[in-house]
């Protein structure tokens, strides 16, 4: 990857961070938790690798994306905002009454959205059917989808994989963000459901594992998904709470919103993070 590739992607990343948090502020509710830990594989997906454009959301020959980790929406609601879906100023408006973003994806109203999520363990299982479709339909189009280490506690997520693993569908390639923490503490505590490489490579998966803060390795592994005659899968070692200082590996900040004294601590840290990157794109 370009060195001037990289720091575009950590300068979209940045941005995305402070977005969602801001948003979620504004909401009074939301999971800014992980939201931060995808906004780096997200920013990859959407400024990088994904063939999507907000000028034809509805191209049938495009990539698709399934956030089946719905909660996570504001990491997404902000790149499509950065990508010009739709207007940066409504991502304010997140899970206010009358307002088109909800709080989990809604594929009806958001422009951008491929599938509704949020009940964990049903996105993965529409990314296989999307996969499937494609394949059927002769189509070249990839199906990208971010699943939690929490939801792959859910039944449904291994219904799921040994489903794309009989068909064949090596056009969907899944990242679970190895956060290691859910909703009220840490994964292995809550329901272990580690080890998560194994237990895909057991169903037929190609398997990687890698530091899902670093963009370098997250291309690489796409690049090696996308060579793979199976579904693949990119297991990603990620922080909850990335880069907001109090809130990394807190599951504390899994579902609620900063208040106003700890939003302005959030907001200078990821306004010095966003500055910083886009000083650093300029400079080369
Ligand atoms: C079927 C279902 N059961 C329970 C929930 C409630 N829930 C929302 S988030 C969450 C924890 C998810 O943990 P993880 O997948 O690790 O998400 P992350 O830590 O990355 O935010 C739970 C149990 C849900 N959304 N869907």
């Amino acid at each position: 990857m370009q060195k001037q590739e990289r720091l575009m992607l950590a300068e979209k990343a940045a941005e995305i961070r402070k977005l969602a948090v801001d948003a979620v502020y504004h909401a009074k509710s939301g999971h800014p938790g992980g939201s931060l830990s995808i906004a780096d594989i997200v920013a990859y997906l959407y400024f990088k690798e994904m063939n999507v454009s907000s000028s034809a959301p509805a191209d049938p020959d495009r990539d698709r994306f399934v956030l089946s980790k719905g909660h996570c929406c504001p990491a997404l609601y902000a790149a499509l905002a950065i990508k010009g879906y739709f207007p940066k100023e409504d991502l304010q408006t997140l899970r206010h009454l009358g307002s088109y973003l909800s709080g989990h994806p809604d594929m009806k109203n958001v422009p951008g959205v491929d599938m509704s999520t949020g009940s964990l363990g049903q996105g993965i299982s529409a990314a296989c059917g999307m996969a499937l479709a494609g394949k059927r339909a002769g189509k070249s189009y990839r199906v990208f989808s971010i699943l939690g280490d929490g939801e792959c506690q859910e039944g449904q997520v291994w219904e799921a994989a040994m489903f794309a693993s009989h068909y064949k569908l090596d056009n969907l390639i899944a990242f679970v963000d190895y956060n290691h923490l859910q909703i009220d503490g840490d994964v292995r505590d809550v329901m272990n459901p580690t080890p998560i490489d194994a237990k895909f490579a057991a169903f037929g998966w190609d398997v990687q594992c890698i530091d899902g803060h670093d963009f370098e390795q997250i291309e690489t592994a796409v690049q090696n998904a996308c060579k793979a005659d199976k579904p693949a899968v990119i297991v990603c070692t990620t922080v909850k709470g990335k880069g907001v200082s109090y809130m990394e590996n807190n599951y504390g900040w899994h579902g609620k919103a900063p208040k106003a004294d700890e939003y302005e601590v959030a907001m200078n840290e990821l306004n010095a993070a966003l500055e910083q990157a886009k000083e650093a794109c300029k400079n080369g």
